[in-house]
């Protein structure tokens, strides 16, 4: 596999529906494609950074000028046999995991269409289906929340998340319980809280949460581990976790019991089948993470969660809940049992859909 030239294009989608969580509202997207364009076909993935730079210090534009300057060249020219060697290539950058992703999975795309292959099977799958929850927004009221929750339930997902911040949490969760008293049911709260809050987060135990996600510092796992010493609830880390050596360390420390994992956030699936592989040594469950991806990224997610240790609901729902039409067919589509099958299909089994996309399309730029 050698790459002859990177495509990256911005394009801009609304959502159907505003997405709120603690650190801020989203109404619409910048989304940033990458297609790595080889000898014998081009792979195409999404870099999941937001529009600006709260959930993570990268953002579009970070990542627009940190593919077009620097990683982009690292990889063009190089001859490789496999995809993950891509991640080599790109290490004299440091950080900027987002955008290291994005070319890295072109690439694994790449090589599953090249071998003929299922991406799921070459990414190591094994799950011929997929369980899927959703996460729930901060909403304008609560009556709001409970009928979006009230939706999700009938459509089929398995697991409700909802996002919590100070203010907006025991009642909430008091509420969704009264109703739903089974349910499985989580929350993240994006970092919100800090460790004098322990008195207030004791409190979310009454709640029976399969997990509370990311409550303390996106870049914590020391306090972390002391809060989860004090709590029933499981914590389950999203944010702190970059790297397999973040995994490490956490459960190293005890840190959380459960791991949230987003390609985008680790710099690529050879690192996200890293941790996966260590937390399932560990016997750490782990559920993949989404960031109101389009298809593209929607269909490499459902990809990765066919490994086997993926045991838990992910965030991984259908198209149609963000976006009036998707970029790719078909759209991604969840059963009525709140799943979604895989098939032995070369590739991610969804196809591009380039014309629409040419039209989304705001700039693009080819680096050669
Ligand atoms: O923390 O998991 C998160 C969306 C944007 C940024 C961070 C997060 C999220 C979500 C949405 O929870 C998950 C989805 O894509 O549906
Ligand atoms: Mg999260």
């Amino acid at each position: 596999m050698k790459v002859e030239a990177v495509t990256i294009r911005e394009l801009r989608m609304p959502l159907k529906y505003f997405f709120e969580t603690s650190f801020g509202r989203t109404e619409s997207r910048r989304v940033l494609l990458v297609t790595a364009h080889c000898e014998g076909g081009d792979g195409w993935a999404e870099c999941v950074a937001s529009d600006a730079p709260f959930f993570s210090y990268e953002w579009i534009e970070t990542a627009w000028l940190t593919i077009r300057e620097f990683l982009a060249p690292a990889i063009i020219g190089a001859k490789m046999s496999q995809a993950r060697e891509s991640a080599a290539l790109m290490s004299r950058v440091r950080g900027h995991n987002m955008a290291k992703a994005a070319l890295e999975n072109a690439l694994w795309d790449v090589e599953a269409r090249q071998k003929q292959q299922p991406l799921w099977k070459l990414l190591g799958g094994t799950l011929n289906e997929i369980a899927c929850g959703v996460s729930i927004g901060i909403q304008d009221s609560h009556d709001q929340l409970l009928d979006k929750i009230d939706t999700e339930l009938h459509a089929g997902y398995q697991r409700i998340k909802v996002k919590v911040k100070p203010g907006w949490d025991l009642e909430v969760l008091s509420k969704i319980r009264e109703r739903w008293p089974s349910v499985m049911l989580s929350c993240d709260a994006n970092s919100a809280y800090r460790p004098s809050d322990l008195e207030h987060l004791r409190k979310f135990d009454e709640f029976r949460l399969l997990m509370i996600e990311q409550p303390l510092w996106d870049d914590d796992i020391y306090q972390h581990s002391r809060l989860q010493r004090e709590l029933k609830t499981s914590i389950c880390l999203d944010e702190s976790i970059r790297q397999v050596r973040d995994a490490e360390e956490a459960i190293d420390l005890g840190a959380c019991r459960i791991m949230n994992i987003k390609t985008g956030r680790v710099g690529g699936f050879s690192e996200a089948i890293a941790i996966h592989d260590l937390c399932q040594k560990h016997g750490i469950p782990v559920w993949c993470g989404g960031m109101l991806e389009t298809g593209i990224g929607r269909a490499h997610n459902v990809a990765l969660s066919t490994l086997p240790n993926f045991r838990l609901p992910g965030d991984v729902s259908a198209s149609k809940r963000y976006w009036a039409e998707d970029i790719v067919a078909p759209e991604i589509e969840v059963s009525p049992q709140g799943t979604i099958p895989v098939h032995d299909i070369t590739g991610t089994g969804y196809e591009v859909k380039t014309e629409l996309i040419q039209k989304l399309t705001v700039r693009a730029e080819t680096i050669r």
